[in-house]
């Protein structure tokens, strides 16, 4: 299996790097009268979003026909034993500005289990893969979560949506910043959670997220040696869940600060 894994891998990273080139011919110039449209409450579309995904899409479907596909925009178009899953782009909303934190994000579930994953940030010139079993990588170099264990030295990303109440959004950022962590709040939560996989933060936590925002970080998480919650169990990979990921040092007092917001009420 690991070699079929690697082919995917690699048939995969040169996907993804086309469809990075792709998006950043069609990103907005900063400061450019907004193209994007809303699909709900800050929740962005772009003319990137819809042919990113129909590309990924189409050069999956010549090279693992038997593959199942998932888009965050076209969602479930074909059924399979491993599942690619992508985020044609994720942190849509800074895209569609012109700013530079934005990835595409594609991955690869069996059930599960995270198998592969590939972020490609075209316009921060970073490149995360991994394979199950295989470890995790930046531009080809070997990455592993932080090994801070004290959270009032550490830099916790928390995301935000209009998918969960305000007040829990609040509580949670209460209850980390009572913990001494300095927060960030970056607007891509693929990005997010790679930056706890190389050790650039220490966690990573949000009420909710889907199944396409996560699922290649996921792989690269789990081979970076970071704790992370539960994802995939339960109604994840249908209605998402809740997030936590961090440097293992900090994840249980993390985790119980986030308990005590309610984060997976
Ligand atoms: C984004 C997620 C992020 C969430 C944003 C948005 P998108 O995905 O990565 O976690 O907080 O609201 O959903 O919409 O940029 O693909």
């Amino acid at each position: 299996m690991s070699t079929a894994l690697q082919r995917r891998l690699d048939v995969a990273s040169t996907i993804v790097e086309e469809a990075g080139r792709k998006a950043m011919a069609l990103r907005p110039e900063p400061g450019a009268a907004a193209t994007a449209k809303l699909k709900g409450r800050q929740d962005w579309l772009t003319e990137a979003d819809g042919a990113v995904e129909a590309f990924i899409s189409d050069a999956l479907a010549k090279a693992f026909p038997e593959d199942g596909f998932q888009g965050e925009e076209t969602g479930r178009g074909r059924t399979g034993a491993l599942r690619w899953v992508v985020d044609p782009i994720d942190g849509t909303s800074n895209y569609a500005r012109g700013a530079d934190r934005w990835c595409v994000s594609l991955g690869l579930i069996e059930e599960r289990t995270p198998l592969l994953g590939v972020i490609f940030a075209p316009a921060l010139h970073e490149t995360f893969t991994a394979r199950h079993g295989a470890g995790a990588f930046r531009n080809g170099l070997p990455i592993h979560a932080s090994t801070e264990r004290d959270l009032t030295r550490a830099i916790v990303e928390v995301g935000w949506s209009p998918r969960r109440p305000l007040a829990r959004f609040h509580r949670l950022l209460q209850g980390v910043m009572a913990q001494g962590a300095a927060v960030r709040l970056g607007g891509s939560g693929a990005l997010g959670l790679v930056d706890v996989a190389v050790g650039r933060s220490d966690a990573y936590v949000e009420l909710h997220i889907n199944l396409w925002d996560v699922a290649a970080a996921l792989a690269i998480l789990g081979e970076a040696g970071a704790w992370v919650s539960p994802f995939l169990e339960g109604h994840g990979p249908e209605a998402g869940n809740p997030i936590l990921a961090a440097a293992p040092g900090v994840a249980g007092a993390l985790a119980e600060a986030a308990e005590l917001a309610g984060w997976g009420a």
